[in-house]
């Protein structure tokens, strides 16, 4: 590589570029990795191989890179690889950066018409044994559980036709049954939506196809026992902006949010819209449903949250000038003219939950998060400057109250998403461990922690020391190694 990455936000402090490919066998540990623990902590994030070809890129934009945390008898392992897509590959051949901006193909180098974007940067999920490694922007690349090694741009053998899938998908538990949808479907900035259903075979149980009121980002859904719900949010599509080489996404302040709720196996006609004020929906923690009411729990910023894709003047509002608030909607759906009802749990700036994934679709109690705690020192003078998305603690928040119990990660530390992992395939709600990355940003290396869920005010159970630095990463999940055979 004879072009050196930009010094951009995008690519300094934790997110230097990483690009390291490899295997480290029994990772240094403080205290004691639960003995009970026996599984594999997926995580994805973008690490993009070559400098942008058009001079920066958004921190969305990179190549996926995965990393397996094998956890067995008190010991862990680690095995990070490249998904290797067709576009890390047409790379690599050239020596360079090919694809340009984000989500926008008429930026790209003539060379690569023929292939696909993808980069599977966003979430790796395993269901029908399978690893799928996803991004919203494309199908998924399969890939093996154990060897991490890339198998081919998924479509269910055939039985997807859209040209998205998103990066987060909802496993029933009772029955393992797995949902997921498409946005932008038919193409580029398109405002067709499809829902998905596929059996724990991985075979299609329900194909619903309708139209966006707009065609905004869907980043998340969520199922109860008898819907899915799609939150729509105002950064919004236009093609024609993206063939004039401008950014896929503008944030439209005077455009409402909505919440679009399906039936489970329903048809188009079928779909109600929830409208609700101006904001940004973010990750979901979980959705119930009980008598006809709905519930979905999630944290809803009070404004955009991606700088880097701002509104139509350029502006998009410091990150740390937002308020995101812990919210619990009420649907009644029995009631064709109700609106959706808000309840805010809590006004902690929390985000990237986990709930116990046997209770997702269902009644449940807690969730596991991070969260930025303003009333948290941070040292600059030692860890350096804050770019990109920061976090600062873990916790686990009982939804009934909206009470928590957090560990500071130190002041010179920031966390990356958390996961759950319950003590046994029968352990009571919530009894595990939370296990996330922590990047000690004066030492240019990272930390995994485990701790136990129900006491984080403890501090961590075990540290286990990682000798290099993991990049921000998106999302990730707990395969206990009984699913994962
Ligand atoms: C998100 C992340 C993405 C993306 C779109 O967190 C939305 C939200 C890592 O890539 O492309
Ligand atoms: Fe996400």
């Amino acid at each position: 590589m004879t072009t050196p990455f930009p010094k951009s936000p995008t690519f300094l402090t934790i997110d230097e570029p990483f690009r390291f490919e490899g295997d480290l066998y029994d990772l240094e540990v403080e205290g004691t990795i639960p003995a009970e623990l026996d599984g594999t902590f997926y995580r994805v994030g973008p690490d993009q191989a070559f400098p942008p070809m058009l001079g920066d890129a958004n921190p969305f934009n990179g190549d996926g890179m995965v990393t397996a945390f094998n956890i067995k008898n008190g010991h862990c392992d680690m095995k990070m690889r490249y998904v290797l897509t067709q576009r890390l590959a047409a790379e690599r051949a050239a020596r360079k950066g090919l694809f340009g901006h984000y989500r926008n193909p008429y930026t790209d180098d003539p060379s690569v018409k023929h292939l696909s974007r993808a980069v599977a940067n966003t979430n790796v999920v395993l269901h029908n044994g399978v690893l799928l490694a996803m991004k919203e922007d494309a199908l998924p690349y399969s890939m093996d559980p154990h060897t991490l090694e890339t198998k081919e741009l998924y479509n269910w053998n055939g039985q997807v036709t859209a040209t998205t899938f998103t990066a987060h998908p909802k496993i029933d538990p009772a029955t393992g049954e797995m949902f997921g949808y498409a946005y932008a479907a038919k193409g580029e900035a398109s405002d067709d939506i499809a829902i998905y259903g596929f059996d724990k075979l991985g075979n299609k149980t329900w194909e619903v196809w309708f139209k966006s009121p707009y065609p905004g980002m869907i980043h998340e859904c969520a199922i109860s026992e008898h819907y899915i719900v799609l939150p729509l949010m105002p950064q919004v599509m236009d093609l024609e902006r993206i063939k004039a080489g401008g950014i896929l996404f503008q944030w439209e302040p005077t455009y409402d949010h909505m919440y679009l709720v399906m039936p489970r196996g329903g048809d188009a006609k079928d779909l109600r819209v929830f409208r609700a004020p101006n904001a940004m929906p973010g990750h979901v923690i979980n959705a119930f449903d009980d008598g006809g009411k709905l519930y979905l729990d999630l944290p809803v910023a009070s404004d955009n949250v991606f700088w880097f894709f701002p509104d139509k003047n350029g502006h998009a509002p410091a990150p740390p000038s937002l308020r995101t608030d812990v919210t619990r909607w009420c649907f009644d759906m029995n009631d064709k003219n109700s609106a959706g009802v808000p309840t805010v749990m809590s006004n902690l700036a929390a985000e990237f939950p986990h709930c116990d994934d046997r209770y997702v679709g269902h009644a449940y109690r807690y969730g596991f998060m991070q969260a930025l705690d303003f009333t948290k020192p941070y040292n600059a003078d030692r860890a350096g400057p804050i770019m990109g998305f920061f976090f600062n603690t873990f916790l686990t928040m009982d939804m009934s109250t909206g009470k928590y119990k957090s560990w500071f990660a130190g002041d010179t530390s920031s966390t990356q998403e958390p996961v759950f992992a319950p003590k046994s395939a029968n352990a009571p709600e919530g009894e595990g461990y939370v296990i996330g990355v922590v990047n000690r940003r004066d030492e240019h290396r990272s930390d995994l922690v485990i701790l136990d869920a129900q006491r984080m005010d403890e501090g961590p159970v075990a540290t286990i020391k990682i000798p290099v630095r993991l990049k921000y990463g998106i999302h990730g999940n707990w395969v206990p190694s009984v699913a994962n055979k």
